[in-house]
């Protein structure tokens, strides 16, 4: 940006590239956590500042912004004042930039590259990859044939994920991006659309839809937001930028009034729209993010069959509430008769109405069997996050979660449950602190004593308002471990005294299939087990699926009536949409659990929903949409269990 004098001087995203950089590398350098992490703060809070920094510094004494302390306020001064920073300049000598890079590979630490530099001079991804291949790095002090194998595989996990994000990372820069959006004047709305509106499970780049009446305003705003690396496209109704450290997104304007097409359009997938388009065609118009536009009739004025139907049963634009423009009237190209006619809809549901569809949900917009099932009248309808009323997989600090089990039990309540179920690692999960047979009795006391408390302040009227008339329990139930060899952690006569069961695999993934589904198939078949926990025991970018014959385990859990889980971390999504819906179609039902290892990931319950709902599923099927009474009926039908 230039000042009246002509100087430049840095803008806030150029500031916080040069802090979030500066932290890289005196991580590369080895230098103390807090100090690494005061960096990058320092990086978002410039970012995200309603001041342009630089000129604020010039202008007079420095302004107080949070995270900013005396240290980076000084260099922000002479980057203010000259453009440069000494000490920026000074570590880009000692630490190159693409040895930074190398702190993006899973599993590498800031010491192992200073190592890999120090020792060996590998300074890049390439340099990295040659050595593991060659097998040199086992020669290192520390490392192994097996760090090797890591160091590839961490490359490789990389490599695939192709910059694409968590559901949770897309939220969270989402929220900023709207709340700094929010004033632009003339803006009417705002919202999100492409993968994240559908909830796919990991989201490439973001897509927001606005409506405006000053749309200059705001490509203006949004090319020049704090956060912006750098401008790919700026139009009069339309822009994409890059994120500093952050993904692509696109901004597109649509006209007031006409948000239907649109938000069609954009929120995809490409292949649903593939098929709408075919449909349109079919009945005589070409259809665009701009609206329905009648094709030029070939050989006369006669409607094809299907074009009658467009305008017959399908009620037609005008029957909906669309508008039309074009024709003379609105003065179309002045050669070439008339313009071609454009229908228009304020909304999606007018805009399928077009078509003959109903609305038809975003997470269902795949090409996945939705547009036949529209037609046809049987769409499912979806089950909703205020449906669930409950939890059924949860973490204290008495394994490895980070909070109480009180603070734990007070979360839920407060957000109206009226169940969670308190699920701690089995005496087996030694690396998660897995719980002793005396620990479990301890725990089971304080569950006991919590719930005394609840009933009573129930009955006093004085627990917290969101409580639901049925109350709020916290139920005793344990992350069962499967064990290498298919035995279960504890014996059945005290899994028989917990509220509830939840069994997962966690140890010997590696196993042959065969092995793998015979200790699932085991735990499934256990009269004391009740839920089976992220099925596939993956992490999205770095743990691959266990080797199950899937559709052994869905019959199985159908026929037991086991239920299978919908994590809902979005580390994990695990069943994926995907194998839920097959799951569904063996009779099959399921919980949405959050896993939470910490009071924020209660929250997690969204995206266990948004993978639900992607599988077509509906409440009866999920078993947490029922009153605690009703869960427990459950737990104690499963054929074979012995009371505790
Ligand atoms: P992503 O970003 O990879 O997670 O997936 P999407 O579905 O968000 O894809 P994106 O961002 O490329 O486009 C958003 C929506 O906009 C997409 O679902 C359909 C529509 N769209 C984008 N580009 C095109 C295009 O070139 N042709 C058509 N027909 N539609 C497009
Ligand atoms: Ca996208
Ligand atoms: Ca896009
Ligand atoms: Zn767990």
């Amino acid at each position: 940006m230039d000042s009246p004098e002509g100087q430049s001087i840095p803008s806030n995203a150029e500031l916080a590239r040069i802090f979030h950089e500066i932290g890289d590398m005196l991580e590369v350098k080895g230098e103390l956590v807090f100090k690494t992490v005061a960096y990058h703060r320092a990086a978002d809070a410039i970012a995200h500042s309603p001041l342009e920094v630089s000129r604020a510094y010039l202008d007079g004494p420095p302004p107080r912004i949070p995270g900013v302390g005396e240290a980076i306020s000084k260099k922000i001064e002479e980057l203010a004042r000259t453009g440069r920073l000494t000490f920026y300049d000074r570590l880009r000598e000692e630490v190159p930039p693409s040895l930074v890079a190398l702190l993006a590979i899973p599993g590498i630490g800031p010491r192992t590259v200073r190592q890999l530099h120090d020792e060996m001079g590998i300074e890049t991804l390439d340099d990295l990859r040659r050595a593991a291949q060659a097998g040199t790095l086992r020669d290192l002090r520390g490392m192994s044939e097996k760090t090797e194998q890591g160091v590839m595989a961490g490359i490789a996990a990389l490599e695939s994920r192709q910059g694409r994000m968590r559901l949770g990372q897309a939220e969270a820069i989402l929220e900023t991006l709207l709340a700094e959006l929010a004033d632009v004047p003339g803006l009417r709305s705002i919202q999100p659309a492409g993968s994240f509106r559908r909830r796919r499970e990991t989201i490439g780049d973001l897509d927001l839809l606005a409506e405006t009446d000053r749309p200059e305003e705001l490509v203006e705003r949004f090319t020049s937001l704090g956060s912006v690396e750098s401008v790919i496209a700026k139009g009069p109704h339309k822009a994409a930028v890059r994120l500093l450290r952050g993904p692509q997104v696109d901004l597109m304007i649509m006209p007031p009034g006409e948000a239907g097409t649109y938000l069609i359009h954009f929120t995809g997938s490409k292949e649903h729209n593939v098929r709408l388009r075919g449909m349109a065609r079919d009945m005589g118009w070409s259809l665009s993010e701009k609206g329905y536009l009648r094709l030029p009739q070939e050989g006369g004025p006669a409607m094809g069959e299907s074009g009658e139907a467009a305008e017959g049963s399908a009620g037609g634009g005008s029957a909906a509430g669309g508008s039309t423009t074009g024709g003379p009237a609105t003065g179309g190209p002045a050669a070439g008769g008339p313009a071609p006619e454009l229908r228009t809809f304020a909304t999606e549901t007018e805009a399928y109405g077009f078509l003959g569809l109903p609305f038809i949900e975003p997470e269902l917009r795949e090409d996945r069997g939705e547009v036949e099932a529209a037609l046809a009248g049987t769409l499912p309808v979806l089950l909703t996050r205020a449906d669930l009323r409950g939890d059924c997989h949860s973490h204290s600090d008495w394994s490895d979660g980070v909070h109480s089990i009180e603070q734990m039990a007070e979360a839920a309540r407060r957000r109206g449950y009226s169940y969670l179920v308190l699920t701690d690692h089995t005496v087996s999960l030694a690396i998660a602190r897995g719980l002793s047979l005396e620990r479990v009795e301890m725990q089971r006391a304080i569950v006991a004593s919590l719930n005394r408390r609840f009933e009573a302040e129930e009955a006093e009227g004085t627990a917290p308002l969101e409580t639901p008339p049925e109350g709020f329990r916290l139920l005793h139930g344990c992350e069962l471990e499967v064990r290498a060899d298919a035995t279960l952690d504890y014996p059945d006569q005290l899994l028989a005294r917990y509220d509830l069961v939840v069994a997962s695999v966690h140890v010997a993934r590696r196993q042959p299939r065969d092995l793998l589904t015979a200790r699932t198939l085991a735990a499934i078949a256990n009269p004391n087990v009740d839920i089976i926990a992220h099925p596939a025991g993956r992490y999205i970018d770095s743990r691959d699926d266990l080797d199950l014959d899937w559709d052994a385990v869905f019959s199985e859990a159908a026929q037991t009536g086991t239920a299978l889980e919908l994590n809902g971390s979005d580390e994990r999504l695990d069943l994926s949409d995907v194998r839920a819906r097959r799951a569904s179609e063996f009779g099959c039902v399921f919980t949405i659990d959050s896993d939470a290892h910490r009071i924020e990931e209660l929250d997690n319950l969204r995206w266990g929903t948004a993978m639900a709902r992607r599988a077509w599923l509906t409440r009866d099927r999920v078993i947490n949409t029922r009153s605690r009474a009703s869960l427990l009926e459950w737990v104690s039908g499963k054929p074979g269990r012995v009371g505790g």
